[in-house]
């Protein structure tokens, strides 16, 4: 089941959130910040462990002091006008996150809108690939959960999901 909430991803109790990262996997701003902030400084010793992740690519931790059992970071494409990979490096991006979990048994996983802020991804187009990967992982999981930090995300995420339902 897909489904779409609007909320602060450090809050939900699922077995995995998804991270939009950079490739230092060492924190920064937008998702990214609010997960480390929320996980506490052992994420950031567990991800200098890991030492980095290419774009397209997605590790994994635990979650330390979130909800959330494990993190799964993975790095999105930065936005260069569509026709540098971008396209299929989000799809990547949500395969290989997809592919971790169920490596791991997860069964509940959250994703943010992946590229979407600081990198620059049109909302229409990467909600058009994220939802696109959902639906081909979905009868694996037990509960996809697409969580928007906008209202106006979350209409395109359910507009997009009625679309393809
Ligand atoms: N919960 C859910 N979604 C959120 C939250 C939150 N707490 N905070 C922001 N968003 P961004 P990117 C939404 O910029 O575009 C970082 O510095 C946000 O509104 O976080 O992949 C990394 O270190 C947007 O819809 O990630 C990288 O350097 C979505 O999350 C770079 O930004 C993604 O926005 C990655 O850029």
């Amino acid at each position: 089941m897909i489904k779409v909430v609007r909320a602060d991803i450090t809050s939900l109790a699922v077995e995995a959130i998804v991270n939009a990262a950079n490739e230092t996997l060492l924190g920064g701003g937008g998702v990214d910040g609010a997960i480390h902030r929320a996980a506490g400084p052992e994420l950031r010793q567990a991800c200098q462990n890991i030492g980095g992740c290419p774009t397209g690519e997605a590790r994994i931790t635990p979650g330390f002091r979130l909800p959330a059992t494990w993190v799964i970071h993975t790095v999105g494409p930065v936005w260069q006008g569509g026709d540098e990979g971008e396209p299929e490096l989000l799809v990547a991006c949500y395969k290989n996150s997809f592919d971790l979990a169920l490596q791991n048994g997860v069964s509940t996983i959250a994703f943010p809108s992946i590229s979407t802020g600081a990198y620059g991804y049109p909302i229409e187009a990467a909600t058009g690939v994220a939802v696109g990967v959902m639906r081909s992982y979905e009868d694996r999981l037990k509960e996809i959960i697409c969580c928007c930090f906008s209202d106006d995300d979350r209409k395109v995420y359910e507009l997009t999901i009625s679309a393809t339902g």
